[in-house]
């Protein structure tokens, strides 16, 4: 039998039965309902808030949190499939459900109260609160030690006032999750963003993750009760606790952006005849494609294991960073080899590579830079911080 050319190594034998269903679940939302009309999306800049309810009713908001907070409870491993699937898709729509499910539900989880745990995540899991969350600031988001954005203890309140820049989903949120400097360190607080003085300004003329939502965050003299203050963690290590959780999902979706551009340079080199032979038959194209499938094959391997690890509570942070960025790095290089296999045509978004390639643009640099994670990654085998 032949090889499958996206999975040529058979990984998908090495999953369970329960992460083969939800790998399949999701690959057929991805068919049926994503690619139909994520190009024109993309084209028009809109996200596709109508996919809401279903992303909802599949289990994909915060997947791997418990079940008694209304989520579906599901392991690392799985979440990461759910990542891969929908990025094959577009890395708008993995980016919807990295944030919410990583970054706003996840540090409520993880460093909220019960109160808010059981205020909050079951109606984020329906979809019906939508969060986002702001750490990156105008000033240089690379480095978040050094944040503008203060909160200041006024009686039984705090008073928010700063700036964030680059925030996903900022105009659809109900919720901010908003890191900032207070006198005893950096502190997350849960802003509903009709509080007054909020308000979320759409960045336009994006070339990148056109089918995203992206704003900055503004807040003069914002009031929020103590009561919104995630009470479990203080300093840095707090919003760099999500990153952790993000990025881990962040090596599995480049896999599938860079498996569909594999898939779409294959079947047009087969068509496409040039110099009376199809494309494909050439050694040129032959050793493109061939390589593209190596790349992913290491992609995939990588991702498994990272996952393996962070099932088993034995995840670091530096391994993290090593993956997103050979992740992440493989899958823009494909996606930019794939545009070109593809000649004129491959500068259209008729066709997946170069919408994925722009987006990975932004995928490369959210998350920590590819220079962010490669100086993780040599700060750990020097002991030099060169930051
Ligand atoms: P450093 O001294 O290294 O660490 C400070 C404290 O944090 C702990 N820590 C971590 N904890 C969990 N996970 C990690 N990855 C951690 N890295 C560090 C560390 O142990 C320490 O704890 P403690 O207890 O000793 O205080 O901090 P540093 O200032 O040297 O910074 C290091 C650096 C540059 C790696 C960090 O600042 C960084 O990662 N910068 C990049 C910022 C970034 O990635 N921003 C992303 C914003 S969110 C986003 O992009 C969302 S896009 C979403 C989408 O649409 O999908
Ligand atoms: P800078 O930090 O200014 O970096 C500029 C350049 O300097 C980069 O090439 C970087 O690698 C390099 N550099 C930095 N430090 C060093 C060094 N020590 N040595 C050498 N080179 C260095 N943030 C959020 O908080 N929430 C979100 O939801 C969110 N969503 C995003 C969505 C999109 C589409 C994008 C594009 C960004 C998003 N971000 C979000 C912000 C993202 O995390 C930042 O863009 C990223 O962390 C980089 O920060 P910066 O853009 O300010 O670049």
């Amino acid at each position: 039998m032949a090889l499958n050319p996206t999975d040529l190594f058979d990984i998908r034998s090495l999953l369970s039965e329960e992460e083969q269903m939800i790998q399949d679940s999701v690959a057929r939302f991805t068919d049926e309902k994503v690619l139909p009309i994520i190009g024109d999306c993309f084209d028009q800049g809109r996200f596709p808030k109508e996919l809401l309810p279903e992303i909802a009713s599949l289990g994909l908001l915060g997947s791997s949190l418990p079940e008694e907070y209304g989520c579906a409870g599901l392991n690392a491993v799985s979440y990461g499939l759910i990542c891969q699937e929908l990025e094959r898709g577009d890395s708008g729509i993995r980016s919807f459900v990295s944030v919410q499910s990583s970054l706003c539900m996840y540090p409520i989880y993880a460093y909220g109260s019960e109160e808010q745990r059981r205020e909050w995540l079951p109606r984020m899991a329906t979809g019906e609160v939508i969060g986002c969350f702001g750490l990156t600031e105008p000033h240089g988001g690379s480095d978040p030690a050094n944040m503008k954005t203060h909160a200041k203890r006024d009686g039984g309140d705090w008073v928010i006032n700063g700036a964030k820049m680059w925030i996903t989903n900022g105009n659809l949120a109900q919720i901010a999750i908003v890191w900032a400097q207070t006198e005893d360190g950096i502190q997350g607080f849960i802003v509903p963003t009709d509080t007054p003085g909020f308000t979320a300004q759409e960045v336009h003329r994006k070339m990148s993750l056109r089918a995203s939502v992206t704003s900055g965050l503004f807040f003069d003299n914002v009031r929020i009760p103590d009561a919104n203050r995630l009470p479990n963690v203080r300093g840095l290590k707090g919003p760099l606790g999500c990153l952790t959780q993000a990025r881990y999902g962040i090596t599995w979706g480049p896999i599938g952006a860079a498996q569909a551009c594999l898939t779409e340079a294959t079947e047009y080199a087969k068509t496409r005849v040039l110099f009376n032979r199809p494309i494909a038959a050439t050694q040129a194209v032959q050793i493109k494609l061939a390589d593209m499938a190596r790349r992913i094959t290491l992609a995939q391997l990588l991702s498994l294991q990272l996952g393996r690890l962070k099932d088993a509570g034995n995840l670091k942070p530096t391994q993290v960073s090593l993956a997103k960025w050979n992740n992440v790095r493989m899958a823009l290089d494909i996606a930019r080899e794939a545009r070109d296999i593809l000649g004129g045509s491959g500068i259209t978004t008729e066709y997946c590579p170069i919408r994925h390639a722009l987006n990975l643009e932004s995928v490369i640099t959210y998350e920590g830079t590819e220079t962010v994670h490669q100086l993780v990654v040599g700060r750990e085998l020097t002991g030099i911080n060169a930051f």
